[in-house]
């Protein structure tokens, strides 16, 4: 039957007598109906993908464009005198991540299902997720984020599953969201949550009895771990989240005639940081209940997990007290101490334990030693990781790691979100780009064709022109479109430096308040969460916003700059905001940023990078050369060795550098304590003098020079539309359909499914 038939059926009415939310409703099932009947048996052997966030954004047109069916439905409604747009935004976008590691994710999911690989992501069915931003007196405060009536796409299983903690136990309740690939397979991610949740339980904003576990166990996304409390229930979240996966995994081999100790013919999981690396442990517990000796379940185990890193910032390396896994799960603490005890009996080297001397279990040491492949997500992320931050496990184990950099899902942050875009790349090379995004090179024939590159610099405008529209509606944020739009999207971190590019725009400040005018308007546009106790980040989004404002009430300025943070940036809002941006903000401190995603959205989209060489900005250099993007600031050796050295002084270049000083000591100018909170300021600013743990100071002359270069190489349209071009037909290489293929050849070893 045709899609809009199906759709007619189930609005059970004529069309013009139906409310909105009877046709989104009969839209979610007109989804739902054909994605069942697009399932196909599933392979022996299966792919689960664990982890404690997905950031799926919206499903509604994303689902329409991989059924193929976006034009017939869109078709259907416009007759009828409605837009797909109206109801694309009654969906209310799940809440189930942070930022990249969660966006990553959901890109994999994707691409998995369209490349019909056999594999379901697992998680947790967060009721309030990520909280919802809100700006207050030009600071960040946090409020529930409620979304899962107001979605649809979900589904009740019936499966359930009891997990034990040590005093009592909980029932779990599955639910399922069809993930559907381009063109190509089903498969699900698998959400659970608990029968007993009471939502009743948040008082005051985000605030919670964060003890009362059974009924405050799946109410939110990484509550506050700033305290034990926090933190406690964080490792319950996390044994509860596996502990499911391993019953439900377990089952699944069962009931396809798995003996258990040939778990890894029928089983591969992939564990998405050391948030599930309890799985590990959960697992051989299980498997020993079910008969298996000591010595096979760890054998078993060992060949079907694999871990993938995602950062060296050592704070967040996970390492829990031994006396907090014996409180929430004392089941698997003998396992880990029998695992621990392998270890040292096989190694003289401490840093290799799982169990350290303060009764510390880090969890990546267990994932390391008792997984089969260990990955990092960009070129210089694994190499980091192998020379550096692990290189003592890397001495042990050197076949095991691996590196697979990250990718992105073209269907969403291309197809969906950039429509002009994509029909242009169509109109030149054909649709194959779509489902080979290798295809995307070919358009490099066209770096001399002027009027081929006229048309991308119009469809920037209007790009920047429907940002306006949407910001100006949505939060009353005006901008002016003429202007460049410079981007920082992503997590409040100190590690991604915000404060360096806060600095460059007081510096600015003080350059057009000297009559030093810039060659064309400058705006630019942060989006960013800070986690809710991160006290630093909050002072640097409030450093941010009082810049904004009073940037904005001097006439003499804001002609020519604008600052502005959007409220609650997230999936949603970085769709529109993506296509309209002109330079992409990367500028972490060298070796820090693990691989960043943004940054090849951003270039996908026509946007160029100002960056440093971290992450896979290096690869991004490396495909797009020197002439179209803008590298500066240190590099990762530099500042391996300065941390190393230990001798960083962030106020030696203070004194050294009377531009850089006029700019952090306005931070506290009476100007701003006027518009701002003096304390907060304060803090700040001392932070940075006494010590800049994330040395922007040494990088600030090299940031300056570079980025007012970027502007000024803007004004030669032609020429920039040219970087515009190498940089979309670069990204080809970061599709997350090449990052799966990688980890299906090195790791998965998954066969193709049958298509339908
Ligand atoms: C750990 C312990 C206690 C509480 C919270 C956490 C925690 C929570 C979230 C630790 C890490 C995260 C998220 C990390 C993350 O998003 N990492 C990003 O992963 C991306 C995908 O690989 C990379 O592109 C980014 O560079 C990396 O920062």
């Amino acid at each position: 039957m045709r899609a809009t038939d199906l759709l007619k059926n189930f609005l059970e009415k004529d069309i013009s007598s139906c409310t909105n939310s009877e046709i989104y409703f009969a839209l979610v099932k007109t989804i739902k109906h054909l994605a069942k009947e697009k399932r196909t048996k599933e392979t022996k052997k299966k792919l689960y993908y664990v982890s404690a966030e997905f950031l799926l954004g919206r499903l509604l047109t994303n689902n329409l464009l991989n059924l193929g069916i976006y034009e017939e439905i869109e078709d259907f409604l416009s007759k009828n005198g409605y837009s797909l747009e109206k109801f694309e935004e009654m969906e209310a976008e799940p809440s189930l991540g942070n930022g990249g590691l969660g966006r990553l994710a959901a890109c994999f999911l994707d691409s998995i299902a369209t490349l019909n690989l056999c594999g379901d992501g697992i998680g947790l069915c967060y009721h309030f997720g990520l909280f919802k931003q809100v700006f207050k007196d030009s600071k960040q405060t946090e409020e529930i984020n409620p979304w899962l009536d107001a979605s649809g796409f979900l589904e009740g299983e019936n499966k359930s599953y009891t997990v034990s903690f040590k005093d009592f136990s909980v029932s779990a309740r599955l639910l399922n969201l069809d993930v559907i690939g381009y063109m190509g397979g089903v498969n699900s991610l698998r959400l659970f949550d608990i029968e007993t949740i009471d939502e009743g339980l948040v008082k005051k904003g985000i605030d919670f009895d964060k003890e009362d576990i059974k009924r405050n166990l799946t109410l939110f996304l990484y509550p506050d771990d700033s305290d034990d409390k926090g933190r406690l229930l964080r490792v319950y979240q996390q044994y509860f989240m596996v502990s499911c996966a391993a019953q439900l995994i377990l089952d699944e081999c069962i009931e396809k005639g798995c003996k258990l100790y040939d778990l890894s013919d029928y089983a591969v999981i992939q564990i998405n940081d050391t948030h599930p690396s309890m799985i590990i442990p959960e697992l051989i517990r299980l498997l020993m209940e079910k008969g298996l000796s000591l010595d096979d379940a760890i054998s078993a185990v060992s060949k079907t997990v694999a871990y993938t890193n995602h950062t060296i910032l050592a704070e967040a390396l996970e390492k829990w007290d031994i006396s907090f896994l014996k409180e929430v799960a004392p089941q698997i603490v003998p396992i880990i101490e029998i695992l621990d005890g392998r270890v040292r009996r096989k190694f003289p080297d401490e840093t290799v334990y799982i169990i350290d001397k303060d009764d510390r279990v880090h969890m990546a040491n267990m994932d390391i030693h008792y997984c089969f492949s260990v990955n990092g997500v960009a070129a210089l992320h694994t190499s980091i990781l192998k020379e550096n931050e692990l290189s003592s496990f890397y001495k042990i184990y050197p076949d095991k790691f691996n590196n697979k950099t990250n990718g992105i899902t073209f269907r969403r942050w291309l197809l969906n979100s950039n429509k002009p875009l994509t029909d242009l790349i169509k109109d030149k090379i054909g649709n194959g780009f779509k489902k080979d995004p290798a295809e995307l090179k070919k358009l490099k024939d066209y770096a001399k064709d002027e009027k081929f590159l006229n048309r991308l610099l119009e469809i920037k405008r209007e790009s920047k022109k429907r940002l306006c529209d949407y910001l100006y509606r949505t939060q009353k944020i005006a901008l002016n479109e003429n202007s460049v739009f410079d981007m920082q999207i992503k997590r409040l971190h100190e590690y991604k430096r915000q404060q360096l590019n806060a600095l460059y725009l007081i510096d600015k400040y003080f350059e057009i308040k000297e009559g030093k005018l810039p060659l064309r308007p400058i705006t630019a546009i942060f989006g960013a969460k800070a986690a809710p106790a991160y006290t630093i980040a909050k002072d640097i989004i409030h450093l941010i916003l009082c810049l904004g404002k009073l940037i904005e009430a001097d006439k003499a300025v804001s002609p020519h700059l604008k600052i502005v943070m959007v409220e609650n940036y997230n999936v949603t809002i970085a769709e529109k905001l993506i296509p309209a941006c002109d330079i992409s903000e990367q500028i972490s401190l060298a070796s820090k940023e693990a691989s960043g995603t943004g940054n090849m959205k951003l270039m996908l989209n026509g946007a160029i990078t100002l960056g440093t060489m971290d992450g896979a900005n290096v690869e991004i250099h490396k495909i797009v050369g020197d002439d179209n993007i803008y590298i500066f600031g240190e590099d990762s050796k530099t500042v391996l060795l300065r941390y190393k050295q230990k001798n960083y002084k962030s106020e030696d270049y203070y004194l050294k550098n009377p531009a850089l000083k006029r700019c952090v000591d306005f931070i506290t100018d009476e100007k701003m304590k006027e518009i701002g909170d003096e304390k907060s300021l304060t803090r700040l600013k001392t932070e940075l003098l006494k010590k800049d743990y994330f040395m922007t100071f040494p990088d600030f002359e090299s940031y300056k020079e570079t980025k007012d270069n970027a502007l000024s190489d803007y004004e030669d349209r032609i020429s920039w539309a040219e970087k515009m071009l190498y940089n979309i037909s670069g990204a080809s290489y970061f599709s997350s359909d090449r990052t799966i293929k990688e980890y299906n050849e090195d790791i998965w070893h998954l066969e193709e499914r049958n298509k339908k």
